[in-house]
């Protein structure tokens, strides 16, 4: 390779211009309300906020209910960060000016990314 064609090629003291991949960080798209069995709450409580809050029929809530009763804990709903965050906040609100220990989470939603 001739000299004269090295030196072009090396870029010194020209301005090197870097196009720049934009990696931005996403956030989760959508979150799985999960509510928490505890030994306190009225199960009729219990029906009353999924039915409230979650816009569930009342046979919907009850078998919501009694699988958290059972096993723990369910999903009641899975909805973007915002919705899921809010419902959080509302469970939480009613079981506090009822007094009962009522919980629920938030959980990501795996597998939910667009494709690229
Ligand atoms: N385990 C409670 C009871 O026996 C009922 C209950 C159900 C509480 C679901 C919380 O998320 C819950 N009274």
């Amino acid at each position: 390779m001739a000299a004269e064609e090295t030196d072009r090629d090396s870029n010194q003291g020209e301005t090197l211009l870097l196009t720049e991949r934009k990696v931005k960080p996403k956030r989760p798209s959508m979150f799985r309300v999960v509510m928490l069995n505890d030994d306190y709450t009225p199960m009729e409580f219990v029906v009353w906020v999924i039915q409230k809050v979650f816009h569930k029929a009342i046979e919907e809530s009850t078998r919501l209910m009694l699988e958290v009763h059972t096993r723990g804990r369910s999903v009641i709903g899975v909805y973007p960060h915002d919705v899921a965050r809010t419902k959080v906040q509302q469970v939480h609100a009613l079981a506090e000016r009822n007094q009962h220990p009522l919980q629920c989470i938030l959980e990501v939603e795996e597998g939910d990314d667009d494709a690229e």
